[in-house]
């Protein structure tokens, strides 16, 4: 929809000219913009102040050759990237992603929403983002050994734990991680909590393996609640197989939801007595195989082609976890139809605007990425609170802190979209909310 206040129509025309062939970063900005748009009216100040005119240029760039040898003695090369875009409230923070379809871009739309975000989770965290366009898939553990080293080459040049302080994210888990860590003490000889998601006997947090998942199915628990609704005997429909995902679905099933789905790029399983996690554990965390694997398992399970499939099947809940821009309008409709009445997004921005108007119109009750996956980078903040005091938190003293976030971050978007006339607009709410401590700070600075 285009933008009604002038000066956001005319800052999103100079974003489009400044950022050209980044739709990805065009369309998270335009939804903040858009959610701004009562807020300027009642603070006009924040147009004075150029607040949002520096929110939506990152404050650093950094772009990168990573070279590696490759296990044939062939040199390969990426590139590599860190996009470091608001320090208002803390330290860049922000996962690593390593994918083929890693570009600019991407990283400026992830760094973009993660500034809302971290602000939302109401830890001092800032907003930062990186990653590479290698691809993990098919490499060998020393492969992936080396080309993190060299990332890490480059990187530890521009981060450190009261810097930027990065993690993991799509295709970056522990094995990347611990390669990463390993290299950034050896060039530095420092021992520092500079990266978050580490291995639990090297600095590492109960809970953080586990925290986006987790942290979805509590947000999401609250938003049923508030409508009179629970998990607890729900239908749920899941895509992605990755991080996010399977502890979605360990986290949902303990709730009491049946689990029916899951998916990878190439195709997705439908489960009708609920997805064996056990099964997908092995398959995904001990084999790096993909999903079709299961009904290898599970015979009277289905493995169908295509990932946007997954969005045909019938479920009460709907929570993508793979990637951006993964429900279109035709998979919104789909859903709608067959009865689905909740979506939250344990993925970043994996739904259309055009998706996300087709939930609202159909009163879909919706939890937007910077508030339903927050439990992730929130539990990473946990886990530099435990470095800084060079101590460790239970398992259920994390998971009950984890918990309290999530119901904080609820309350907090679903009262700001109430005092900017919104109610039940949580897209609006999440934003103005993250927004708000972001730049009050930002305006305190003055111009920097
Ligand atoms: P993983 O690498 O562990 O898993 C990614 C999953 O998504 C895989 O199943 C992958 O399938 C699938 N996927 C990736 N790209 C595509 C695509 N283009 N089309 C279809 N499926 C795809 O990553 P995570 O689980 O960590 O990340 C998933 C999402 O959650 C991302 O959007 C990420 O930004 C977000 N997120 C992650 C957090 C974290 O702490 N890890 C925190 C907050 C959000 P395949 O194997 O075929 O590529
Ligand atoms: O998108 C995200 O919030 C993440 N990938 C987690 C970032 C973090 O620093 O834990």
């Amino acid at each position: 929809m285009a933008l009604k206040n002038s000066y956001l129509a005319g800052l999103m025309e100079r974003v489009e000219k400044r950022n050209p062939a980044e739709p990805e970063f065009h369309q998270a900005v335009h939804e903040v913009l858009e959610s701004l748009e009562p807020v300027v009216e009642k603070y006009p100040e924040f147009i004075d102040s150029g607040v949002i005119e520096m929110l939506v240029e990152p404050e650093r760039i950094i772009k990168f050759r990573v070279p590696w040898v490759d296990d044939n003695g062939k040199v390969q090369v990426n590139r590599g990237f860190r996009v470091q875009f608001n320090s208002a409230i803390g330290p860049y923070k922000g996962g690593l992603r390593f994918h083929p379809s890693v570009y600019e871009g991407i990283i400026k739309f992830l760094g973009f929403e993660q500034i809302f975000k971290n602000s939302l989770t109401g830890l001092p965290i800032g907003g930062g983002k990186g990653g590479s366009d290698f691809d993990p898939k098919g490499k060998s553990d020393a492969e992936v050994m080396r080309f993190c080293q060299s990332f890490m080459t480059e990187l530890s040049k521009h981060i450190g734990a009261n810097t930027d302080v990065p993690a993991g994210d799509i295709g970056v888990g522990a094995r990347e991680i611990g390669y990463m860590f390993g290299q950034y003490k050896r060039l530095r000889n420092e021992y520092t909590g500079v990266l978050t998601g580490k291995g639990l006997t090297y600095g590492g947090s109960l809970v953080r393996t586990e925290a986006t998942g987790y942290g979805l199915c509590y947000f999401t628990d609250e938003m049923l609640k508030a409508a009179g609704k629970s998990l607890k005997g729900a239908t749920v429909a899941i895509s992605g197989s990755g991080n996010a995902a399977i502890f979605a679905t360990e986290k949902a099933t303990q709730l009491g939801a049946k689990v029916v789905t899951l998916s990878d790029s190439n195709g997705y399983i439908y489960d009708e007595n609920g997805i064996d996690l056990d099964t997908v554990k092995k398959i995904k965390l001990e084999e790096r195989k993909r999903i079709s694997e299961y009904v290898k398992y599970h015979p009277n399970a289905v493995y169908q082609d295509g990932c946007s499939g997954v969005w045909t099947v019938k479920c009460d809940i709907a929570l993508p976890c793979a990637t951006q821009n993964e429900i279109n309008e035709a998979s919104a409709k789909a859903l709608v139809a067959n009865g689905c009445y909740a979506v939250a997004e344990g993925a970043n921005m994996p739904s259309t605007p055009e998706a996300i108007a087709v939930f609202q119109a159909g009163g879909v009750l919706f939890g937007p990425a910077k508030a339903a996956n927050a439990g992730g980078v929130a539990t990473s903040a946990l886990e530099m609170r435990q470095n800084s005091m060079r101590y460790s938190w239970t398992f259920e003293e994390v998971d009950a802190k984890l918990k309290q976030i999530m119901a904080d971050i609820y309350k907090n978007a679903s009262e700001a979209a109430k005092e900017f006339g919104m109610e039940g607009n949580l897209v609006a709410g999440a934003n103005i909310a993250g927004f708000m401590k972001v730049a009050r700070s930002m305006q305190a600075y003055g111009v920097v």
